[in-house]
């Protein structure tokens, strides 16, 4: 392996340090850079080639951005390296079922706009699941050329997390893409995600990917009408990698009881002062957050947004829970179905 050429891809050396040295010597790094369905591209130091999915071999769900270690001939894939990161999210419907968005990340970037769809409760979502994975986000706000206060906006997403940086552009304009340079270096990967129509794969061309499909969003309403299908790495200009993905709809969090937890530090540690320890900040005397909301110092939304999400986590990973008992149960009992058929047939001969 040369991994000279490998770190264009965003090989690092805690991926090098998962491979014996034979392995290193012999065998073939790949990176999945998109997943279509059926099917996943791979990027080799060489070679780009797809491979049907699901893999025969013992492989887990894929993620654009994973790594995978394969035989040079027969491009058999041996194992998928070990994640430095994962961005996951509960799939719309009943089931709490994780639906991977991207692997191995070095920064998300979260797009809104400065229109409609700016929503301080979604953008806290996001950070909890970046926050979660332990990577670094950025929120970017796109359309500023037809918001007459973006600063305004600037400001209150930069209130959401300690130490958050927060771009207002023109996703059109690639001089203004230039203030994201510094992420988008060789070696690193970042991913876009948001809702449909914020600007996204306008964004990534402006980052200099490739022409990529995008459409005006409506105008009534400033939503977007979900032009990108599927998740694909790009090549950019200072570079790294990109991750573009398809609109998100609604993003609901699985298991991200650290992120959110991370995210509201403020109302956290406002919460340890409270004189009471199970404290719910609705009316109990020496509430510290009740306090903090009523001499202005805390948003209520913000507590409002807290909760939502904690009742989600909490539903989202009972059900999720009972879910993985009932397979275990399941297993279990067709284990013991088989074995049972063994003895009789054996007794039977
Ligand atoms: N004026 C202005 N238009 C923008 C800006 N960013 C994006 N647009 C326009 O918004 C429309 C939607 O942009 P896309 O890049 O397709 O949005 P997307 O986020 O990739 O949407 P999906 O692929 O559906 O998720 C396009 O017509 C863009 O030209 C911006 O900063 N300013
Ligand atoms: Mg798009």
């Amino acid at each position: 392996m040369n991994s000279q050429k490998l770190r264009g891809l965003g090989w690092k050396s805690a991926f090098a340090q998962q491979l014996s040295d034979v392995e290193a010597e012999t065998m073939l790094a790949a990176r999945v850079a998109a997943h279509l369905g059926n099917r996943i591209q791979c990027w080799t130091e060489d070679d780009e080639f797809s491979l049907p999915t699901p893999l025969p071999q013992a492989c887990d769900e894929l993620a654009v951005g994973d790594w995978l270690l394969l035989e040079p001939d027969s491009r058999r894939v041996v194992r998928r390296l070990e994640r430095e990161s994962i961005l996951a999210r509960k799939t719309a419907g009943e089931l709490p079922q994780a639906q991977l968005i991207a692997a191995n990340l070095d920064t998300l970037f979260i797009v809104s706009s400065c229109n409609h769809d700016f929503n301080a409760s979604r953008l806290e979502r996001y950070l909890s699941l970046a926050a979660e994975a332990a990577v670094n986000a950025v929120v970017i706000l796109t359309r500023a050329d037809l918001c007459d206060d973006p600063g305004r906006l600037r400001q209150q997403a930069s209130a959401l997390k300690s130490g958050l940086i927060v771009e207002t552009l023109d996703a059109r304009d690639r001089v203004q893409a230039g203030i994201l340079d510094d992420w988008c270096r060789l070696g690193q990967t970042v991913a876009l995600v948001g809702s449909s129509g914020v600007g996204k794969s306008t964004l990534a061309m402006s980052l200099g990917a490739p022409a990529l499909a995008t459409q005006q969003i409506r105008e009534d309403d400033s939503k977007g009408r979900h032009t990108t299908t599927a998740r694909w790495i790009h090549r950019l200009d200072a570079g790294g990698l990109l991750i573009d993905t398809p609109g998100m709809r609604e993003l609901q969090l699985l298991d991200c009881q650290d992120g959110v937890a991370e995210v509201f530090d403020d109302v956290i540690a406002l919460a340890d002062a409270c004189r009471f320890r199970d404290c719910q900040h609705m009316s109990e005397p020496g509430c510290a957050v009740r306090a903090a909301i009523d001499a202005g110092d805390l948003d209520p939304r913000r507590l409002k947004s807290y909760r939502k999400l904690l009742n989600e986590q909490a539903r989202n990973s009972q059900s999720l829970r009972e879910r993985r008992d009932e397979s275990r149960r399941l297993g279990q009992y067709y284990k013991a179905v088989q074995s049972s058929k063994r003895e009789r047939q054996q007794g039977d001969s």
